[in-house]
């Protein structure tokens, strides 16, 4: 049988990151082992269904999103290299009495509609330089995606998987029944072209024109203007789409659609959409707002702010940009 190296082995092998930026990713992955115990027991420990609250966006709480949002928070607050961090499920910014270091923000289990029907849901995650000195504030937190040090997620499917971006490159680890972190999946790219595509199509009457052409433009397959068959997937997890992505190619959107024109888009621009972008443009894909704007470029302007996200096969997303 070949050894496969683990996290830390991988993470020791690139001198191009921070020592500092590995531990808080080390502590982050070992959160992501106790969450995947959890997220496995389902009903054994009782901790499927709703937690009776709304959170922060509006949105019903279920007991996972709570118990996996303090799994983090407790690891991170005892992580001497952090000294901030940001949840989807926390209205605010926390500080752990540090300076310093870095600031974490992340969606501890993404995919909530998918949770009590055993679906496969993640955790995704974004490292940021905190400000060299001082308590961090809401507005350090506002960093343009390129300012990232490092980003990741948790898929939780039929194996557990993390995968990551430090310097440069994105590797993927499978999770071990032992616990640890095996490096499985060293170089991951995302290949140019595609026939694949994930979107919400309940949502199609609500698109905008260029969006509902590119669609139109797939579903018309072989004898339509693409010359070609599609395929469609949508798994309601934005992990699991992104990773299917990063496995085999595909577009994934979640455009700006009409039901909430003052929204621009459903996914989270500081714990989804940014760390998802580094990932895919490190894997040689594209992520954009609309199909040509990088999202790693956007100045961000609050912590909840949502961004309309048009990512994958680099092809394929200039052709949505293209209108
Ligand atoms: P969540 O963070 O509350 O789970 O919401 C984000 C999820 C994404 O994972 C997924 O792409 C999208 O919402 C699914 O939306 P829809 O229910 O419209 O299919
Ligand atoms: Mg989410």
């Amino acid at each position: 049988m070949t050894t496969l190296i683990d996290l830390a082995g991988h993470m020791a092998a690139e001198p191009a990151a921070d020592a500092a930026v590995k531990d808080v990713v080390a502590v982050i992955a070992q959160a992501c082992v106790q969450i995947s115990r959890v997220v496995a027991s389902g009903a054994i420990s009782g901790s499927l269904g709703a937690a009776g609250q709304i959170n922060v966006q509006d949105e019903e709480q279920k007991k996972l999103d709570i118990i996996t949002n303090d799994i983090l928070r407790d690891a991170l607050k005892a992580c001497p290299a952090v000294a901030g961090l940001a949840s989807e499920e926390l209205e605010e910014i926390e500080t752990t009495g540090r300076e310093g270091g870095f600031l974490v923000t992340f969606d501890p289990l993404d995919g909530s509609s998918n949770i009590d029907v055993n679906v496969s849901v993640g955790t995704i995650f974004s490292i940021l330089p905190a400000p060299a000195a001082g308590v961090p504030t809401e507005a350090d937190f506002l960093l343009p995606g390129r300012r990232q040090v490092a980003a990741g997620y948790v898929v939780y499917g039929p194996q557990t998987m993390l995968v990551l971006t430090l310097a440069d490159g994105v590797a993927g680890f499978t999770l071990d029944a032992d616990g640890a972190w095996r490096l499985t999946h060293p170089d991951i790219a995302i290949p140019a072209d595609t026939a694949e595509f994930a979107i919400n199509m309940s949502n199609q009457r609500h698109w905008a024109a260029p969006v509902r052409a590119y669609i139109d433009g797939c579903l018309a397959g072989k004898d339509g203007p693409r010359g070609k068959n599609f395929n469609m997937r949508w798994v309601a997890s934005m992990v699991a789409d992104v990773h299917r992505i990063a496995m085999r190619g595909g577009v994934f959107m979640y455009p700006w659609d009409a039901r909430e024109p003052d929204k621009p888009g459903k996914l989270r621009l500081l714990y989804e959409a940014n760390p998802m972008s580094l990932i895919v443009e490190r894997a040689g894909g594209k992520s954009t707002l609309d199909g040509v704007t990088p999202i790693l470029d956007v100045q961000p302007t609050k912590l909840h702010q949502r961004v309309p996200v048009v990512l994958g096969s680099a092809n394929e997303v200039d052709r949505v940009g293209a209108g």
